[in-house]
């Protein structure tokens, strides 16, 4: 049993559906740790996105993120890293459609736009201490322990 917490981020397109959201969240099995609503200044964006700084999308996804509000979670729960990868399905909504019709992405993914899917999901726990430290700079979380009773560190 490995206990982790993961940052979840619903973007612009998808805040208005926090209700269905939010119920695929509790049915998957997370904690939902802290949830915050906020809109990024681009400077931001730019850091929380830094390492895709040279790549061709990069202004889109600048233009995307800052365009409304997001919603940063902090989910928690076994394996809660890869397990809301899933949940969240491939990065782009068309192959979402195709492979994983199920999918987060497929289900609430703009059809007009790629880029525009839904949510994000840390893809490492480096990653995923970085980006709750960027939405949640001055909580304090108990240190995650594996293995026997972990649960009562969430
Ligand atoms: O981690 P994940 O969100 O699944 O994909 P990344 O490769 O980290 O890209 C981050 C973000 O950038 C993605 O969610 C949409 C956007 N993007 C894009 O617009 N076009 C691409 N070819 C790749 C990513
Ligand atoms: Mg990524």
């Amino acid at each position: 049993e490995k206990i982790q917490r993961t940052l979840a981020m619903v973007k612009p397109d998808a805040v208005d559906r926090w209700p269905e959201i939010e119920k695929i969240i509790l049915e998957e099995g997370f904690t939902i740790v802290e949830r915050r609503q906020v809109r990024l200044m681009r400077a931001e964006a730019e850091e929380f996105y830094a390492e895709h700084r040279d790549k061709p999308f990069f202004p889109d996804l600048l233009q995307y993120i800052t365009s409304g509000d997001v919603l940063a979670l902090i989910l928690a729960g076994e394996d809660a890293i890869g397990h809301w990868r899933r949940v969240l399905g491939p990065t782009r909504v068309s192959e979402a459609r195709q492979e994983a019709p199920g999918s987060l992405r497929a289900r609430f993914g703009s059809p007009h736009n790629d880029s525009h899917n839904a949510a994000h999901g840390s893809d490492s726990v480096n990653s995923a201490h970085r980006e709750i430290k960027f939405f949640f700079p001055d909580l304090t979380l108990e240190p995650v322990l594996t293995g026997e009773g972990a649960k009562e560190y969430l």
